[in-house]
């Protein structure tokens, strides 16, 4: 087999063409907002699928992938998530949080009742994979394996976004009780618990939350 194959799948566009696909893009990606009052209508699964299939498309270290998606439907597995989690929470707002966070968070009104975790017809708890492990038990290194994993989670909001489906990026933390109640092995740490479906019909949004940054702020030029 050639170790090189031509990149045939590439695309160029016409400059005019590029110029209203990066806005027509930036404008729809601009419309996704995080939420945190979910409806509990279905959703198919294979749409969810296709989502996770995308988000496997991302770039990773040497390739290795060092994902793994956890997709919760089960209600029992969701009710003990939820408990768990209300748990950290309450131990992070009630003493664990310096009053700088709590104050960086007060516009978001956050607050340690996470009722979206048994509302929301999918949790899908995304993990990084320190290693792989072969069949033969062999174990096998992966290498930027925060990076990648960011990369894919940021992948898959950006599909769910692409067809209509809202998610929260939630990080309950420590998350370590997810390998305990979705049987992980020791190598895969929990980095993002991603709650995904439809706004509920009155979903509110914080009308103070900080607005994004201009170009000039986030990027220079040199
Ligand atoms: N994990 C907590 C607190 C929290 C922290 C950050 I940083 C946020 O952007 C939002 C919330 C919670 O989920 O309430």
């Amino acid at each position: 087999m050639e170790k090189f194959i031509p990149h045939s799948q590439y695309q160029e566009y016409p400059l005019e063409e590029m110029r209203e696909r990066a806005q027509a893009f930036y404008e729809d990606i601009n419309r996704r907002r995080t939420i945190r009052e979910f409806s509990d209508r279905p959703v198919p699964r294979d749409i969810i699928e296709t989502c996770l299939l995308a988000a496997g498309t991302a770039p990773s270290g040497a390739n290795l992938q060092p994902w793994q998606f956890v997709v919760v439907e089960d209600m029992a597995t969701k009710e003990r998530i939820k408990v768990a989690a209300e748990e950290e929470e309450r131990e992070f707002y009630n003493g664990k949080a310096p009053q700088e966070w709590l104050d960086a968070l007060e516009p978001l009104g956050t607050d340690e009742h996470k009722d979206f975790l048994t509302i929301a017809p999918y949790l899908i708890a995304i993990f990084a994979k320190s290693y792989d492990e072969l069949p033969d038990g062999r174990k096998v290194k992966n290498y930027y394996v925060t990076e990648s994993v960011g990369l894919a989670a940021g992948t898959l909001i950006t599909a769910l976004h692409n067809c209509g489906l809202a998610s929260l990026t939630h990080t309950p933390s420590p998350m370590g009780f997810l390998n305990e109640i979705l049987d992980r092995p020791k190598n895969e740490r929990a980095l993002i618990l991603l709650i995904v479906g439809y706004p509920a019909d009155d979903c509110e949004i914080p009308s103070k939350a900080k607005e994004k940054k201009p170009l000039d702020q986030i990027a220079t030029f040199i």
